[in-house]
Order: structure tokens, then C-alpha cells, then sequence
């Protein structure tokens, strides 16, 4: 199972990335505010760096394009700093059925691995923070920015994990929640299920094996957007045993 970060394992990037950016253009002296719609805009552009740099070449003509590299770099290291901080306050959660599902499938001997476009500091400090102690050994890899040269929707990073576990994609299954990892994941020959949140709603899916509303949980059971449903309701192992047969035999839709 291969997991993406941001929006997937947990709602980071509206309460978390969005405000550390906003606290590193503050200190930076910079008048800049990201609100929550501009940002949901921005979110196309994967990546923190090249997100920055797509604003400022889009709406700051007076920056030129040397000291827009400089202030690339310096507002995403002031920015990295405010999310470490902002996650080591507690202020993230993991979606729900998250922890549920990795448990399960840790306890069963299923393959876990990240595939993310955060930098690996962000990855590091949101499983110490909110998964259980020593729970960051379930992963027998982590792909993030620093071991990919082209952002998703480029399909580099999946790639890039699908060799460090050493599985051919059609044994895998990616968890995504954005138009932009989905590609990624397709791209990359992987079977891919969509856990949509409030920023990716609405997006074009085609090519997921299911869109949900969240992984859910018994008590709360996930909606499916698109797809055929869990048969619980809710994303579990069995589950996933049931979609990788259908895929291997070519019932999914
Ligand atoms: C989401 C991203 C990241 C974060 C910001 O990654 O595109 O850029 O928004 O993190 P994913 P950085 O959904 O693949 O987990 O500032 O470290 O890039
Ligand atoms: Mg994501």
C-alpha cells in the first residue's frame, strides 16, 4: 500500500502549509496572505518551492527571476520551520480509518510505503506526532521531495518507492486524495483509490478504481463518490484483497 501525505494521511494543507507560509511571508516582512480559496487555487502546483516560485513569477512582476530563486529558497526553509512547529503542536490529525488501516495492514504483513512531494522533514515529524510510538518502522520506505526531481503529477516518486519496496505496481495500491497525485499514481501503472477531501472535491478522477469521501470507519462508514462501494462500508484489508482480485481479473471498473 502506498500512501501520499498531504491531504491523504491527514488534512495538512489548510490549517498546517497554508499558515506556515503565511507566518514566513510575516517574517519575512512581506505583506502576502494566503486565504483559504487562493490557496485551494494554488494547490495545482505540487510542491512548496514550486508553488512559491508559480506565484510570485504570476502576481509579483516587480521580483526579479534572481531574487525570485533567493526568496524561494528563503521563505520555504522559514516556511518548513513554522509547519514542523505547527504539526509538533498537535494542530493535525490523521483522516479517519487512517491509523485503522495501516494497523491492520502492518498486522498483516502487507507492505507499507509514502509517496509524497512534502519534504521528508514534514513526513518525519507528522508520523512521529500522529501516529503511535515507533509506528514510522510500518513504512519500508518513504519517497518525498528530496528523492524526486520532477513534482507529481510527474510519476518519478512512485517510481522511486516502487524500487526501494521492490513490488511491481500491479501488486500495489496508491491512496490519493488530488487530481495531481492520481496521475502520479497512474502514471505509474498503480491501481489508485481517492480519498477526496474539502480542497480536491470535485476534481477530475477518472482513472481511480474508487473515489470515497474518506477511508471511514465501522461507525462511520466512508461515502463513495464514484466507484463501488467498500463491502463494510469502510476501507480494510479484506477490501483490499477483494479490489486487487477484481483488478487482476479485470472486473474493476
Ligand atoms: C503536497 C504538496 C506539498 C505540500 C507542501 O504533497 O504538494 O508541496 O503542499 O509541502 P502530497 P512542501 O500531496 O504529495 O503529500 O512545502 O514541503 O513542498
Ligand atoms: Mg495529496
Amino acid at each position: 500500500m502506498l500512501f501520499d501525505v498531504d491531504g491523504t494521511l491527514a488534512d495538512t494543507e489548510r490549517d498546517a502549509h497554508r499558515v506556515a507560509f503565511n507566518c514566513a511571508f510575516a517574517e519575512a516582512g512581506l505583506d502576502w496572505t494566503w486565504d483559504v480559496a487562493q490557496y485551494g487555487a494554488l494547490l495545482r502546483i505540487a510542491g512548496g518551492r514550486e508553488r512559491l516560485a508559480h506565484f510570485i513569477a504570476d502576481s509579483q512582476p516587480d521580483v526579479t527571476e534572481s531574487e525570485c530563486t533567493r526568496l524561494v529558497r528563503a521563505l520555504h526553509e522559514l516556511k518548513t520551520a513554522h509547519y514542523l512547529r505547527i504539526v509538533r503542536a498537535g494542530a493535525v490529525a490523521l483522516r479517519p480509518g487512517v491509523l485503522r488501516l495501516l494497523r491492520e495492514a502492518h498486522d498483516a504483513g502487507l507492505v507499507l510505503a509514502i509517496a509524497t512531494t512534502t519534504s521528508r522533514a514534514n513526513v518525519d515529524v507528522l508520523l512521529a506526532h500522529a501516529l503511535p510510538p515507533g509506528a514510522q518502522t510500518w513504512f519500508r520506505a518513504i519517497g518525498a521531495a528530496e528523492n524526486a526531481r520532477q513534482k507529481k503529477p510527474d510519476s518519478e516518486i512512485y517510481h522511486y518507492v516502487l524500487d526501494a519496496i521492490g513490488l511491481a505496481a500491479a501488486d500495489c495500491i496508491a491512496f490519493e486524495d488530488s487530481a495531481v497525485g492520481l496521475r502520479a499514481a497512474r502514471g505509474a501503472g498503480v491501481t489508485t483509490a481517492v480519498t477526496q477531501d474539502a480542497y480536491s472535491a470535485g476534481q477530475d478522477f477518472s482513472g481511480a478504481l474508487v473515489v470515497l469521501s474518506d477511508l471511514g470507519e465501522p461507525h462511520a462508514l466512508a461515502q463513495t463518490i464514484s466507484g463501488t462501494s467498500p463491502t463494510r462500508g469502510y476501507v480494510d484489508v479484506a477490501q483490499l484483497h477483494v479490489w486487487h482480485a477484481s483488478v487482476q481479473n479485470g472486473t474493476s471498473n
